[in-house]
């Protein structure tokens, strides 16, 4: 999984993306074009992981990873932030960023120096806007190639084209209206086609309201007020105070949790950003665990057992057998597998079984 960092100047990006990395030193590269790329892998706290891992005691717990990347593009002074340059910092952020699977927006909510007073529902749409002309204009660049191209060939390879034509012109349309990709019906097939253009805007979108408001109600509201405007399946609202929530990380540990109970903040930034991003993606998470190790993993929602048994090995989905599988919770009030075979409460599940959030799964298979 990957989280791509987005936003205009001066959002707190790169705070945000400091405090998902729980202030842990960052690696970034430098680019051709100037820009300062921050990457960084970190671990998915897991409080269900961590209580099986407390009762079962196992040498080594496998948490699940997201990667994630943020981007400094210049320009990197404060008067080329005006908007006429928004374009061109959100574009050359989607350069390094195609292969993100969803994105975090961050959106600026406190007040800053020389900056215009906040502006979340401008700032909002025009996050969008810019994902829907970058799009734009990736298609019209890749029509009039098309049709060259057209003109040479035959058959087959004509036809698959003539079918991106199709799926590219009724892209177009939509965005055209303004409307993210998200918003465009697509078979399987043409989901297919359209997939190695990585469209920016048929990506799901976590809006972080990076907010100066330490009132936690007031934010719940504003959340829920911008969810309900830009209403949208693929779309949630978070608020987030980045700046204090980083600076309680560069505290000593044992300090850090006074602080969060004086600024209220019940679950940090960076578990409720993961969370939020794993319902948006739809993302169900399953355990294996064995005498050597617990390992947590990621699925999409309504995928099967076969599907889950590749992930762990491909010898599993090879030599399938079955699945046993109970819910986490059952397995540590049973004591194991082994007593929770006796009790019959593990149920045993073929490979089209749809993995459940939660699952705990032995894999049979034999090869
Ligand atoms: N007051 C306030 N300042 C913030 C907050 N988040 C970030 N900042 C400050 O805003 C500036 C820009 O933040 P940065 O993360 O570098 O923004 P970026 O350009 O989007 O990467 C820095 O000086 C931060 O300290 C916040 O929540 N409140
Ligand atoms: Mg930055």
């Amino acid at each position: 999984m990957e989280l791509g960092i987005i936003g205009f100047w001066h959002s707190g990006k790169t705070t945000v993306f400091n405090v998902l990395c729980k202030g842990r030193a960052e690696t970034f590269r430098h680019t051709e074009d100037g820009s300062r790329v921050h990457l960084a892998t970190v671990k998915i706290r897991d409080h269900r992981a961590e209580a099986l891992a407390e009762k079962f005691q196992p040498p080594k717990t496998t948490l699940a990873t997201t990667r994630i990347i943020d981007v400094d593009a210049p320009p990197s002074t404060l008067e080329e932030a005006d908007t006429s340059h928004h374009t061109s910092i959100l574009e050359s952020q989607l350069r390094h960023l195609a292969t993100a699977d969803v994105w975090l927006a961050v959106v600026r909510g406190f007040s800053a120096q020389d900056l215009p007073p906040p502006d979340v529902r401008k700032e909002m749409t025009n996050i969008v806007l810019e994902l829907i002309l970058s799009d734009l204009s990736k298609i019209e660049n890749r029509l009039p190639r098309l049709e060259k191209t057209l003109k040479k060939v035959a058959g087959k390879e004509k036809e698959q084209l003539l079918l991106e034509k199709k799926v590219l012109l009724s892209a177009k349309e939509v965005l055209e209206e303004q409307r993210p990709l998200t918003e465009l019906s697509l078979t399987e097939e043409e989901e297919k086609l359209l997939r190695g253009f990585q469209f920016a805007s048929q990506k799901p979108i976590l809006f972080i309201i990076n907010t100066a408001d330490d009132d936690p109600h007031a934010s719940e509201n504003l959340c829920q007020q911008l969810k309900e405007e830009f209403n949208s399946p693929s779309y949630d609202v978070i608020s987030v105070n980045a700046e204090i929530e980083k600076e309680i990380l560069e505290l000593p540990p044992e300090e850090q949790e006074e602080f969060l109970q004086d600024y209220k903040i019940e679950v940090p930034a960076s578990e409720r950003i993961i969370q939020r991003i794993l319902k948006l993606l739809k993302m169900n998470v399953f355990y294996t665990i064995n005498q050597n190790e617990l390992h947590v993993w990621l699925i999409k929602e309504n995928s099967s057992a076969l599907e889950a048994a590749g992930m762990v090995h491909s010898d599993f989905a090879r030599g399938f057998i079955r699945a046993e599988v109970l819910n986490w919770q059952e397995l540590i009030k049973a004591d194991g597998f082994a007593s929770a075979r006796r009790e019959g409460i593990v149920r045993a599940e073929g490979k089209s079984y749809s993995v459940q959030d939660g699952d705990v799964i032995n894999f049979l298979f034999s090869v």
